[in-house]
């Protein structure tokens, strides 16, 4: 087969195509990212040299570089990771969202319909059902739970979700959708919770930590998620929707503590910080459609999953230093400049 991966240069997107380049030999792995910020080409070291694999600089939202890759490429299936992923860069910054994750979601699904390509899937977010209540740990969400997005970021996701929908409803395109909850794991950009607080609490910096630190996450290894969605790629149901998630949730604070507790630092780093607006209060998974029909299960929990995590961050801290010390030092400074209380 011949696979497009889309945003293969970001946290996701690497492990997923490091998998399918390593596990299927016989399928080729075409990586098609833009390189924003997100975007890393030394997330995709190991397998640069691999005969089953290929980069490709482009924007999912450029219907000329779309439509072109494809035709030439002929791909067997899209799986489409490239996405704007930062929930308060979407506060600031609301239409880079809508443009790559709702117009460049709908220019793949074009090109899909107009050049008969016969499989689609989008990866998708938890944060599409909006937040639970913090005093009702007995609800998850579930694929009918209904869409209510709070960010920007989940807006513009769930907008995508609905195309992808219509798409298969109006014009019978094969797609399917995966909704997950919380990623850890390697490569990740420390804008996000674990890989900012690893970052800077082993250089003694304070750790910010929003409002009170009670909002709960739901938190999957990122292997696991790629597993999962490989299995509904291959396996799932066309026209359906699989929540993926390994209930492993834990408050804000209890993550940041177990990282100071690992790396032998102090709770005295923690700084509580302005809260983000519209902070979504607890996201929880039921993933029991994934478990009974295809039969999914992962393999890390959250406490073996963040030890090896964080080994990982202290095994790499060039890949952490390269990225610490371009751009993303401004990004830092701009967005925490009026949190601090
Ligand atoms: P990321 O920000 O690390 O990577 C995004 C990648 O997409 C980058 O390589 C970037 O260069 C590329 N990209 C951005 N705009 C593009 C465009 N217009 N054209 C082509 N490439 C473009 O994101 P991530 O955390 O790896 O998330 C990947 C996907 O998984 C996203 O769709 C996100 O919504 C979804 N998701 C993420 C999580 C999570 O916890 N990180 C959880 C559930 C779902
Ligand atoms: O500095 C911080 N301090 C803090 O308390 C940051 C960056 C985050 N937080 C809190 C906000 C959230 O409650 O930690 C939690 C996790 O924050 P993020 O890492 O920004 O993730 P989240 O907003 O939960 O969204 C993530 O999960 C779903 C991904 O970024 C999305 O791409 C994915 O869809």
């Amino acid at each position: 087969m011949n696979i497009i991966v889309t945003g293969g240069a970001g946290f996701i997107g690497s492990v997923m195509a490091q998998y399918l380049v390593n596990t299927y030999p016989e399928d080729t792995v075409i990586n098609l990212d833009k390189l924003t910020y997100a975007g890393n080409l030394e997330n995709c070291k190991p397998i640069e040299n691999a005969p089953n694999y290929r980069f490709v600089r482009g924007d999912i939202a450029d219907r000329k570089f779309v439509y072109d890759l494809f035709e030439e490429v002929k791909p067997d299936v899209v799986i489409n990771f490239a996405a704007e992923s930062h929930v308060d860069r979407s506060v600031e910054h609301p239409e880079e969202f809508v443009r790559t994750n709702v117009m460049g979601t709908t220019t793949l699904l074009d090109a899909c319909r107009d050049l008969g390509i016969p499989r689609y899937h989008q990866v998708s977010t938890d944060e599409v059902y909006g937040d639970l209540p913090l005093d009702r740990p007995d609800l998850f969400f579930t694929e009918t739970t209904p869409l209510h997005a709070s960010s920007p970021y989940s807006a513009s996701k769930a907008s995508a979700d609905m195309f992808v929908q219509a798409y298969h409803r109006t014009f019978g395109l094969n797609t399917t959708i995966s909704r997950c909850s919380n990623n850890y794991g390697q490569y990740q950009f420390p804008e996000k919770l674990i890989p900012l607080m690893i970052s800077r609490a082993l250089k003694d910096q304070d750790l910010p930590v929003y409002g009170q630190g009670i909002n709960v996450r739901d938190w999957l290894h990122v292997e696991d998620h790629c597993k999962a969605i490989d299995l509904i790629v291959r396996e799932g149901r066309i026209g359906e929707v699989y929540n993926i998630g390994g209930h492993n949730e834990r408050t804000n604070l209890q993550v940041v503590e177990t990282i100071l507790d690992a790396l032998g630092k102090p709770k005295s780093l923690i700084k509580y910080v302005k809260d983000r607006p519209g902070h979504d209060q607890r996201y929880a998974i039921d993933p029991d459609k994934l478990e009974k029909e295809l039969g999914w299960k992962p393999k890390y929990n959250f406490d073996t999953g963040i030890r090896q995590t964080i080994q990982w961050y202290l095994d790499h801290q060039d890949w952490m230093q390269n990225i610490l010390s371009g751009d993303y030092q401004n990004y830092f400074k701009e967005m925490y400049k009026d949190r601090v209380q």
